[in-house]
């Protein structure tokens, strides 16, 4: 390794009993899990916005970090690709994700920043053939310049949806010609600071256009991949419409691209819409919505989307349960939308917090396999509902109102409460974690 990075060998695999923190101590990439190879289960992702684009700002203070490649030249964006690479040997991990702004500077018209994106997809194209390393997905950053602030699909200004619509198409060009395996679409800024300014039935029907047009031009250029909307209830935005997973369910009915989109899901969001994690993976997994995940975690005092490395094993372990219920990623997988705090300086920190986030991960997919192979859980639940395998009883599902209630007096029924055992359920999941 050379530059920044230098002092830091790849890790490797070593075993619980390891004392070395340069080391996985769970993650093996090649332990058979259920069948299938750890790395090919978990399909981790570094992210190239927090990993290599943040700088340690927060709303109070600027840059903290001093890494050599910031910058707004191409030279900086390829000095940043070069230590992105080198990251990712290091990690061993098969993916990464990014965003134009991640990896290309801004250029003084659309067509310099598409050029940009383009020369630096090259420079990607040749590393990844030599690395092996591949992309998840990628992205279009609609929120961070200026330009997005009354938002991108939804802007009241129709020039600014043009805007938006040439930068989705130069964003799954790319992604298309990298063989990204999703496309992911986040609306930071489509939503509302203000409802008084605001028309949401328009700035609605303004997104619906937008993303079919995302999945026709999909179809048209043959990108295999999914499309992926991945729900936030707020921050940036005081209230953004992809709330969360039965609200973009909703939306994606309303337009019919039910079938065509599936949702990325990450942690901190869930959190922030008030559910957990498990809540948001098994309503989307039970709407055959379920795409791929970010990974990461929420300060759960701050109220913000703080997008910490995930360091709860029994929180990791419940959401890779509902991954692997619902039968595993496809063409999805396990980014880590993570990012170090603006006091972790060095490259250390930034190479140990994968390490200990992909031993997370690698515990609660173990877990979460031992769970579902043990069937506890879901013999209780085949238990508790197993009055609906009586074939009268699902024949109810279609009968009339008036015909159940008529047979409840003729049969005089007097149904009896019976225990939901949540105590048991939860000491015996802490068997497993
Ligand atoms: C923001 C967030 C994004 C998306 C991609 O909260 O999660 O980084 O993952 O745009
Ligand atoms: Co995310």
């Amino acid at each position: 390794m050379t530059g920044y990075f230098k002092d830091i060998a790849p890790i490797r695999y070593a075993g619980p009993d390891s004392d070395d923190e340069f080391a996985y101590r769970h993650y093996d990439p090649d332990e058979v899990v259920m069948g299938k190879r750890m790395e090919d289960h978990l399909r981790l992702a570094v992210a190239y916005w927090h990993s290599l684009a943040y700088e340690g700002a927060d709303p109070f203070g600027g840059r903290t970090y001093d890494r050599p490649w910031y910058g707004d030249t191409m030279d900086a964006a390829r000095a940043k690709a070069d230590a992105a690479f080198d990251l990712f040997a290091i990690l061993g991990q098969p993916f990464f994700c990014f965003h134009d702004a991640d990896v290309r500077p801004e250029g003084d018209s659309f067509a310099e920043s598409r050029r940009n994106l383009d020369a630096i997809c090259d420079v990607f194209a040749a590393k990844m053939e030599k690395t092996g390393t591949k992309l998840l997905w990628g992205t279009a950053n609609m929120f961070s310049h200026r330009r997005w602030m009354a938002g991108a699909a939804t802007n009241p200004d129709p020039e600014m949806f043009a805007y938006a619509a040439a930068t989705v198409k130069a964003c799954m060009d790319v992604t298309h010609r990298l063989d990204g395996q999703n496309y992911v679409l986040w609306g930071g800024r489509e939503g509302y600071e203000t409802l008084l300014n605001t028309d949401l039935g328009r700035e609605a029907e303004q997104a619906g256009r937008f993303l079919t047009k995302v999945v026709e031009y999909k179809h048209k250029i043959g990108f295999k991949g999914a499309i992926l909307i991945e729900p936030k209830p707020q921050e940036p935005a005081k209230h953004q419409y992809d709330f969360d997973v039965a609200t973009v369910y909703g939306f994606l009915k309303r337009f019919g691209l039910e079938n065509e989109v599936k949702l990325n899901i990450e942690q901190g969001h869930a959190i922030l819409a008030g559910h957990s994690f498990e809540h948001e993976l098994a309503l989307a997994a039970s709407l055959d919505m379920l795409g791929s995940i970010d990974m990461n975690r929420n300060d759960y005092q701050s109220g913000w989307d703080t997008d910490q490395f995930p360091n709860n094993v029994p929180e990791t372990a419940l959401a890779y349960y509902e991954v692997l219920r619902a039968g595993g990623f496809t063409t999805g997988g396990t980014n880590f939308d993570a990012r170090v705090r603006r006091q972790s300086l060095d490259p250390e920190d930034l190479v140990l917090a994968h390490v200990g986030a992909i031993d997370v991960c690698a515990r609660g997919l173990k877990a979460a396999a031992a769970m579902l192979e043990d069937g506890g859980l879901e013999r209780m639940r085949a238990q508790r509902y197993a009055g609906w395998d009586r074939p009268e009883a699902r024949a109810m599902l279609n009968e009339s109102l008036d015909s159940i209630a008529a047979r409840v007096e003729a049969d005089n029924l007097d149904p009896q409460p019976v225990s939901g055992r949540q105590e048991r359920l939860e000491t015996w999941v802490n068997r497993f974690v």
